[in-house]
């Protein structure tokens, strides 16, 4: 088979990359491991910026997402027993949307079955070749039968544990990482939201996070040591935990109800550099991967995706190879930002195991400047909402 742009991973990049492409008349095929439902499975992201929720337009595949998505103005900041809102529309002019990466994901693959775009799900032994040469390939497996896609270029959206990175000799890979050493403990359950906007809470038991998925779903989380196992939690355990974490008109306001999925996350930063080989690209997870406190890992992908759209674009469009050029420092510059950026959300808002009371006490320093100071207040509805592209 020959494409022009092979896509390993069909996740949230994998598939708008796909989308725009298609859309643009660059053919592509995806190429995922899993099937769609599996992937359809998975619960992640919520909090879209507007370059991502823009991109979903561009792609034709927003409408759903505009209907019933949630758009919010502010987040509050929770400590000391009191709630601090911050006014991300007021200060920084731009909001969020509330719309669930699953929602997300369902959108672009509808898009791509009603445009006949091809993916390819359950593809074993997924492999990019001669990307440093002309003429570049990707093998794989299916059902026992071994294929071949020769291609012009790889796009590897294959998230963190996927081939495209690995296939990188090491010594021309840069790597930095950060483990934390805690956990998020999250919940899903078919009640209420405690609060119309999402609460990040800061509290001596350790970090809180009220989110949602739309008027009558909420995403619940709480920071947890890292070798927790979930079956030791139930929906009242986790209740009671979170209650405690929350200022006092919350907790007692909160409606609870049976949660229908229940995972630890583990928090770690991670870069990759270059996002470059030849003619491969890393895009998303597959490169970097933030702590979840800032919002901004499935929007990077969306970034990624659109600064290599647009380097593909002007390729076959004018062959300039500008574009793609590019791509690789365009990418990390806002990754890097993206990445400060959740570090010391990460940082602020959660209990460390070796700083104590001394290290409590500063966190609520920060929180306090940072509520009470409409630079510092800015500063965080600016990043929140979405640096530039
Ligand atoms: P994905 O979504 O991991 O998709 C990668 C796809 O590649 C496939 N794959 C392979 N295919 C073929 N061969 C192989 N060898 C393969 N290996 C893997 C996989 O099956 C998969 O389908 O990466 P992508 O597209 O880069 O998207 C990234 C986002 O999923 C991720 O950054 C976000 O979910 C992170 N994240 C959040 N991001 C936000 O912007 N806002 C949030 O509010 C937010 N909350 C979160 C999050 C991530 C979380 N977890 C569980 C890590 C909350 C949580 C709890
Ligand atoms: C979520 O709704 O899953 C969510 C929201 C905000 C975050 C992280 C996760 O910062």
């Amino acid at each position: 088979m020959r494409t022009k742009v092979a896509i390993i991973g069909s996740g949230p990049a994998g598939l708008l990359l796909g989308q725009l492409l298609t859309k643009a008349g660059i053919d592509n095929v995806i190429l995922d491991r899993v099937s769609q439902d599996y992937i359809l499975g998975r619960v992640r992201a919520g909090v879209l910026e507007e370059g991502t929720v823009g991109l979903l337009d561009q792609a034709d595949a927003g409408a759903r997402m505009h209907r019933e998505g949630l758009p919010h103005d502010g987040v509050s900041l929770a400590f000391d027993g009191r709630d601090h809102r911050i006014d991300l529309f007021g200060l920084s002019g731009k909001r969020v949307m509330v719309y669930g990466q699953t929602e997300v994901t369902q959108d672009l693959m509808d898009r791509r079955r009603q445009t006949g775009g091809l993916s390819i799900h359950g593809a074993e032994h997924v492999a990019p070749h001669d990307f440093d040469g002309d003429a570049p390939y990707v093998t794989y497996t299916k059902d026992g039968v071994s294929h071949r896609i020769d291609c012009n270029f790889i796009a590897g959206c294959d998230g963190f544990h996927g081939v495209s990175r690995r296939a990188v000799p090491e010594a021309a890979l840069t790597t930095y990482e950060r483990i934390y050493p805690f956990g998020w403990l999250g919940i899903l359950a078919d009640v209420p939201p405690v609060s119309h906007e999402l609460i990040y809470a800061n509290h001596p038991r350790g970090f809180a996070l009220c989110s949602q998925r739309s008027a009558t779903r909420s995403r619940y989380y709480i920071q947890c040591p890292l070798d927790e196992d979930v079956a030791d939690w139930s929906d009242d355990r986790f209740y009671d935990e979170l209650r405690r974490r929350l200022p006092v008109e919350h907790a007692e306001a909160m409606i609870t109800g049976p949660s229908f999925e229940k995972s630890i996350a583990p928090l770690r930063s991670f870069v990759a550099e270059p996002m470059r080989f030849g003619r491969m690209f890393l895009v998303g997870d597959a490169a970097h991967i933030v702590p979840p406190t800032g919002a901004k890992g499935l929007n990077l992908a969306a970034s990624d995706v659109h600064y290599l759209f647009s380097g593909l674009r002007e390729y076959y469009a004018e062959r300039s190879v500008a574009g793609i050029d590019a791509y690789s420092e365009r990418a990390l510059k806002r990754v890097w930002r993206a990445v400060r950026f959740s570090w010391s959300m990460t940082t602020m808002l959660h209990r460390f195991p070796d700083t104590g009371e001394f290290g409590q006490k500063i966190q609520e320093a920060e929180l306090d400047y940072l509520v009470s100071s409409t630079a510092a207040s800015t500063a965080l509805a600016e990043n929140y909402v979405g640096l530039p592209y």
